[in-house]
């Protein structure tokens, strides 16, 4: 390691990832262009209309993913039971007839939802955009769909478009927002795909013959007219497309049919979940972060903020304050976005524990945000963690072992120093810095007062305060020359 910061005992011994800045530079993929049916706008663009196309996107660092439907009526209990699984998957997971299901939207009466006060705890939380899921797996569209009736405008008391109501306040209160569609598994619609969970034996995996039909009739006759609405009615929205779960069902020639469509929205961003071999623009790690992010990729690791999507009522496992701040840094610094959940209940509240903790984190970002927003991925890399010579993962693989005394991020002349772990001895020791560097402050210093530096032979010394300024994280910046 080159770098080393000097309180720190090393209790194992781990295997040093070489992680250099060439590996998180973001290009195109230096693999054979796939043959697509339709080509994708990722298949015809030059680099320079990529990077301006995801200019947004990459600045913006962090998101706020919602996942919100109908699930949210039995919150994880179903006839009385407790059942096992993330909230949104209730239908499938405790295997609930369709017609029993659908039976819930006249129950659906968000009252307290307020697009207003969502957008602006987004924004209270430093995020820069909001996807929320304009219809899950279970089929119920939470928008104005004239294509199929089964939505929350049409067959719910509430009657209200959500999605344009978002829409609305995220223009108003410059937020960005995109919508999650499930375009192959649906389990209301006939035909729709289902993936198998519990006893569904069935070569479908559906668990009752009102699910069974024709999967191209499905998507022609809710996936793509749905798609089509969600892309046409909302204005210069969603600027991201969020779909999920492929299954062998999502041919390169039906995928091909939703990127013509997806071609005529030459701004949008969409992820790499829609199938056919389609490879969208970004990758998406679900609940991890790739010790290595994506090279030559963009890429989004979403994550929920307590063990489900959807909202559960007994789900309390919350992730603390650190633990999601400490996932926003090391995710910057791999050259990542992180996609942070909520999952807002049937009156349409995000539950204040969600809440609380998003408000913490917007306050140190409104500290210390120019580190993460709009940064370059570390020059560094093995303060990451290390690879396990003994340990392996599900897969045989070496476990990576995650060390979290700091992290680094960069912009064009300085390097950012996020101190989880405040060193004891006084200063913070650099051996080798890839840059000069020339002054050092601490960003949650209001006077930014110069720190003390001592440059002996190929190394450097920054001079610290006896204690944090953040219990959590403290940015030190580096100026630096070349
Ligand atoms: O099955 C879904 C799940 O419910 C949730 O929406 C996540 C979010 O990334 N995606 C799928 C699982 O990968």
């Amino acid at each position: 390691m080159n770098l080393v910061c000097r309180n720190i005992a090393t209790v194992v011994i781990l295997v040093a990832v070489s992680l250099s800045h060439a590996q998180f530079e973001r290009s195109k993929p230096d693999t054979q262009p796939i043959h697509h049916p339709v080509p994708s706008i990722q298949d015809t663009e030059s680099l320079a209309q990529r990077d301006a196309r995801m200019q947004w996107w990459r600045e913006g660092r962090f998101g706020m993913f919602i996942h919100w439907g109908l699930y949210s009526i039995p919150a994880g209990t179903w006839d009385g039971k407790q059942i096992p699984g993330i909230g949104e998957w209730i239908m499938n997971n405790a295997s609930i007839p369709v017609a029993e299901y659908k039976a819930l939207a006249p129950r659906f009466n968000p009252t307290s939802f307020s697009a207003r006060e969502i957008v602006a705890l987004a924004k209270a939380a430093g995020m820069k955009y909001m996807v929320i899921t304009a219809k899950h797996h279970d089929g119920f569209a939470m928008f104005d769909s004239k294509a199929n009736s089964f939505n929350i405008v049409a067959a719910t008391p509430f009657k209200r478009d959500p999605l344009r109501e978002l829409a609305e306040e995220c223009r108003k209160q410059g937020m960005k927002l995109g919508f999650y569609y499930s375009q192959d598994q649906d389990w209301t619609a006939p035909g729709g795909s289902a993936y198998k969970t519990g006893n569904h034996d069935s070569a479908s995996h559906h668990w009752d013959s009102a699910q069974d039909g024709d999967f191209d009739s499905y998507l022609h006759t809710k996936a793509i007219p749905q798609i089509k609405e969600l892309l046409t009615q909302y204005a210069e929205f969603p600027v991201v497309v969020w779909f999920d779960t492929p299954t062998a069902n999502m041919t390169p020639d039906r995928a091909a049919e939703i990127v013509t469509l997806l071609n005529q929205h030459p701004n949008l961003i969409w992820n790499n979940r829609l199938g056919g071999s389609y490879q969208g623009d970004t990758e998406t790690p679900e609940q991890y972060i790739p010790p290595q992010g994506f090279p030559g990729r963009d890429w989004e690791s979403c994550m929920t903020i307590n063990a489900t999507w959807g909202y559960k009522s007994y789900d309390t496992n919350f992730k603390s304050v650190e633990t999601l701040l400490r996932n926003l840094i090391d995710i910057a610094s791999k050259g990542g976005n992180y996609l942070l959940n909520v999952g807002p209940d049937s009156k349409g509240v995000i539950p204040a524990a969600e809440a609380e903790r998003l408000q913490q984190i917007g306050k140190w970002l409104a500290v210390n945000g120019e580190a993460i927003y709009d940064s370059k991925p570390t020059l560094f890399g093995p303060e990451a963690g290390a690879l396990s010579p003994i340990e392996e993962e599900k897969m045989g693989n070496p476990k990576f072992i995650p060390s979290w005394n700091w992290r680094s991020t960069t912009k064009a002349d300085k390097i950012y120093i996020e101190i989880f772990t405040w060193p004891g001895s006084g200063s913070f020791h650099l051996v080798k810095p890839p840059r000069k560097v020339t002054s050092a402050y601490l960003l949650a210093d209001p006077t930014h007062t110069p720190l003390k530096l001592m440059q002996t032979g190929d190394s450097v010394n920054v001079h610290l305060p006896a204690k944090a300024l953040d219990p959590i994280a403290t940015v030190l910046v580096l100026n630096t020359s070349n």
